[in-house]
């Protein structure tokens, strides 16, 4: 039996906790950000996708907003995942702006404010799920057999649970918050993106030993039948199995959630699905219309389905706001023979693909559901990027931004809750394909000002028949400038015709690029 002090201390501290969530501000939500990977802009069904199913998504958009010019930071990875996570062009950092080795240090410096440390620093409790690739460790590379530091620990999170590069690149095992995740200490994980360690197959080696044989790369240590982008040895009780990864991310983002009921939260979860090499779980195996990458989105879906039933069932909806979106434009073939049909254009109807600066490369789908807040199907074209997450979270929590931080996110909520205002809360956004010197591209208004203009890449050609998109276009040649209103397509060169506006889109994106906004 508790004693009677205790017990009044215990309903004390009860009716105390009721009366501090019951005077928590209204409009403080928890927050879920999924970064999907490679999803393009007309690969959801609501998006008007014909090759895959997507009910989980489809169900954002109907209690959501959809935003149809919505963009990523870049039109690759890594500086996407920085961007979003800093509030700043990832071309303006150091160590500038290419996509991480798997053993690449952390490439955002602990003292950066980040989405997570602002929410943090709100009274958040934050997590990241998922795929990183950002680095770990220090200068020369993270310890994979023992503590991993620096990491997503020490820029704001309280929790991680993560991928340590991508689903095609060594080490393939999980690391949960500073450890790889069933590490035999007997069998230490060596890696190298320089030389062979270790004497495992590999992919150029033994292609005899593959089930998911490569199309370009991806030759190197042969881990779960699939060759991967790196060698690798050691680490064999702690490798993932590649069509279990997205349950795994399912399951471990339910379980933050679950311990963070009590809220206020912010999960970041960067789901594999559905970047290369695309292995879904053997339920999905021929499920959709459109062969292995139809199936790899509709168990991307079903991953959403499932974080959406966690929400339903804490009674949590209401007042959550769960964001969808993808950290680049789609690709059909990125290396392995996991495409399957080729009918229909992941980006349609855009011009260009993940890695390009056609609006195709960073123009992706964007949902946002908040019942408390935002509309129900509402749909927005006010131009946003991800970039502008880190204003429009400190806006929505009260968190306060420090001079200087995230100097490239605007504050977008007014669009979020339904507001059409008169000026753009976005004047511009610069789209790059993740080199740090470009080529870089202007959207302002209605007008997009390329500095050079890029080929469709011949491997690509095939997801073209669905798409009207054929302008020319040679690699490094002329910039163009084309009205993204009246030719969303960008086939179209302007450039002699309005020479005035091509004129002003060259000097303002010079003027960004110098550092202004
Ligand atoms: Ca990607």
């Amino acid at each position: 039996m508790i004693p009677v002090p205790r017990l009044l201390l215990v309903v004390f501290l009860a009716f105390a906790a009721v009366t501090v969530a019951s005077c928590a501000p209204a409009g403080r939500p928890n927050i879920i950000f999924i970064l999907a990977d490679d999803i393009g802009y007309a690969d959801l069904s609501c998006t008007g996708g014909k090759h895959a199913r997507t009910p989980a998504l489809d169900s954002l958009a109907r209690d959501g907003i959809r935003f149809t010019n919505a963009h990523s930071p870049a039109s690759t990875c890594t500086p996407t995942r920085r961007a979003f996570l800093t509030g700043t062009y990832s071309w303006r950092q150091r160590p500038g702006s290419a996509i991480a080795p798997g053993d690449a240090p952390l490439t955002i410096p602990p003292g950066t404010t980040t989405v997570a440390s602002l929410l943090k620093s709100a009274g958040f409790r934050t997590g990241v799920v998922g795929k990183w690739h950002l680095g770990l460790g220090p200068e020369g590379g993270p310890d994979w057999n023992g503590e991993i530091k620096p990491g997503p620990l020490e820029i704001g999170f309280d929790h991680a649970f993560l991928m340590p590069a991508t689903g095609d690149r060594v080490p393939c095992v999980y690391v949960e918050d500073r450890r790889v995740v069933g590490l035999d200490p007997r069998d230490p994980i060596r890696v190298s993106y320089r030389e062979k360690v270790g004497n495992e197959p590999t992919g150029r080696e033994n292609p005899e030993l593959l089930r998911l044989r490569h199309t370009h790369g991806h030759d190197f240590t042969i881990v779960n039948g699939v060759g991967r982008i790196g060698w690798m040895t050691g680490g064999k009780a702690a490798r993932w199995k590649d069509e279990d990864m997205s349950d795994t991310f399912a399951a471990r983002a339910v379980s933050f959630i679950e311990r963070s009921a009590g809220g206020p939260f912010f999960l970041y979860l960067a789901t594999h699905g559905i970047h290369v090499p695309r292995v879904p779980h053997p339920r999905f195996a021929g499920r959709s219309a459109g062969g292995t990458r139809g199936d790899a989105i509709e168990e991307l879906d079903d991953l959403v389905a499932q974080v959406l039933a966690a929400l339903d069932r804490l009674k949590l909806v209401e007042n959550t706001l769960v964001i969808f979106t993808s950290d680049n434009g789609g690709v059909m073939d990125d290396g392995y023979e996991d495409v399957g049909r080729f009918d229909y254009h992941p980006n349609h109807p855009l011009r260009g693909y993940k890695g390009s600066i056609w609006e195709g490369g960073h123009r992706v789908p964007f949902l946002a559901r908040w019942p408390a807040r935002v509309p129900r199907g509402a749909t927005s074209d006010a131009l946003i990027a991800h970039l502008d997450m880190a204003a429009t979270f400190a806006a929505i929590t009260g968190a306060s931004v420090p001079a200087g931080e995230c100097r490239d996110s605007f504050n977008i909520l007014p669009v979020m809750l339904g507001g059409k205002p008169t000026v753009p809360l976005r004047p511009h956004f610069v789209a790059h394909n993740g080199g740090t010197d470009g080529p870089f591209a202007l959207i302002a208004g209605d007008w997009k000002y390329l500095q050079v203009s890029q080929p469709i890449r011949a491997a690509d050609t095939r997801g073209e028949a669905g798409a009207k998109a054929k302008a020319k276009g040679k690699a490094g040649g002329p910039p163009m400038l084309v009205n993204l209103v009246r030719d969303l397509g960008e086939t179209q060169d302007l450039s002699g015709k309005e020479p005035a506006k091509f004129a002003e889109m060259k000097v303002l994106l010079e003027k960004i690029r110098a550092g202004g906004q």
